[in-house]
């Protein structure tokens, strides 16, 4: 999921110009979207390789002919069907490692510290529960890529990746399921797309399809996103995002400023340019979305990353775990909400008991099968909730529960996205989400 910066319906107060983007002060209350590319650097995967563990390397052998596995490239092991749990294919927490990267400058300390060491120890059910959940979204995503085709409903699509999710992770209330609804926006659309019930959307071959899932451990999510199209002119953009996502994470580190990491992003991302219906266009990063910290239950905990250079000064501090998304465009580089909600969460904290009590039970719905999670429509009804719209309503009216409207550009316009999830850990930055694909 993604974030809003700043004045996410003041389209006004932001349509000033990329020169201007200290405006965009970002917001904690949105949701996020992110996502991704094909192929990232393969370098990571290199480097994590070292790090398996003996029963992940005896695994690769028997599944690997060609190659040894790099970390996080996914367990061959897995069912077409999706149905068996990752548990079971990296018996006593063997779950790959991800991408590991050694910090620099005034942090390269830290690396052999071994006082950084025992910190990095105190986490290690933590560590377990991100790898764990990041193995779910990777060996989910490698199969349903295979199956994501032009003619197939979105909402086949999301069924798809939220069943194999839940059989994956082997779905147990909060201890373990789907962190946010499945986001699949299409071309102009940036993000927070679902279906609703009753919406049949078709893949057409000239889409761009933004494929946005989460999954959670523990409360520990992980967040990663990734662009499919089926036509090769939108290839740039794909590569934009993947660059500028990449770039991004890269970037990241203990003590790095927000804002910096936002330049950095806005290079990458504006070198692109594409060419369509005889125009060539740059590639713009779309400046009121951003990237997130992840809190327990939490998909935005108050930091955003922005794709745009500004001047937060706010730094990442170590132990924190982040969602770099970055969203390409060919449009005007600003998203507005349009069209029917289908995400929501509640608000954490207290809050005043509704009147209505449509809205009152409600409630407790979402309370008991969600908590501050995010959730769609499509969930309350196969919990069996119907007639809830009112209700619905009410909670957002009254603010205790946040909805999250689709995000597009203009229309016309195409749009494209790439995430990850990393961990600041003492010793080093652990790139979560990191697979073979990207
Ligand atoms: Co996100």
């Amino acid at each position: 999921m993604t974030t809003v910066s700043g004045a996410a319906n003041a389209a006004g107060a932001i349509e000033k110009g990329l020169g201007e983007l200290s405006v965009s002060k970002e917001d904690p209350s949105a949701k996020d979207a992110a996502n991704d590319s094909d192929d990232g650097e393969n370098s990571a995967e290199e480097n994590a390789a070292d790090k398996d563990s003996a029963a992940k390397k005896k695994k690769n052998k028997k599944r690997n002919k060609k190659k040894k596995k790099k970390s996080g490239a996914g367990a061959a092991g897995q069912s077409e069907t999706l149905s068996i749990p990752v548990s079971q294919l990296f018996p006593n927490n063997s779950y790959p490692v991800g991408e590991i990267c050694e910090y620099v400058d005034d942090n390269k300390y830290r690396t052999t510290s071994e006082e950084m060491r025992a910190k990095d120890h105190l986490n290690e059910q933590q560590l377990i529960d991100l790898r764990r959940a990041a193995e779910v979204h990777r060996e989910v995503r490698q199969n349903v890529r295979q199956r994501i085709k032009p003619g197939i409903d979105l909402t086949t699509v999301a069924e798809m990746i939220e069943n194999g999710t839940r059989s994956l992770v082997e779905v147990n209330g909060f201890e373990a399921g789907i962190g946010f609804p499945t986001g699949l926006s299409i071309n102009h659309c940036a993000a927070h797309f679902t279906p609703n019930a009753g919406d049949h959307v078709v893949v057409q071959k000239d889409d761009v399809l933004k494929v946005d899932f989460g999954v959670q451990v523990n409360g520990n999510i992980i967040d990663s996103a990734f662009t499919m199209s089926w036509n090769e002119r939108y290839d740039p953009l794909l590569q934009a995002v993947k660059d500028a996502t990449n770039t991004g994470v890269r970037e990241a580190g203990i003590d790095v400023r927000l804002g910096d990491i936002g330049a950095a992003i806005q290079e990458v991302m504006e070198s692109y340019e594409i060419e369509l219906d005889g125009k060539t266009t740059h590639i713009k990063p779309i400046r009121n979305l951003c990237g997130h910290n992840i809190g327990p239950y939490l998909i935005h905990s108050g930091k955003s990353v922005p794709i745009v250079a500004n001047h937060d000064q706010t730094r990442m501090e170590e132990g924190e775990l982040f969602a770099i998304e970055t969203f390409g465009s060919t449009g005007s580089g600003f998203v507005q909400e349009e069209g029917a909600c289908s995400h929501y969460a509640k608000i954490g904290g207290e809050h005043m008991s509704p009147r209505l009590p449509s809205a009152k039970k409600l409630l407790q719905t979402i309370t008991k099968n969600f908590g501050t999670l995010p959730f769609c429509r499509r969930y309350l009804d196969r919990l069996g909730e119907s007639h809830y719209y009112l209700g619905l309503k009410s909670l957002v009216d009254s603010g205790i529960v946040n909805s999250y409207p689709p995000l597009c550009d203009v229309k016309g316009s195409y749009t494209a996205q790439s995430e990850h999830t990393f961990i600041l850990r003492p010793t080093v930055k652990e790139v979560l989400s990191r697979g073979d694909d990207y």
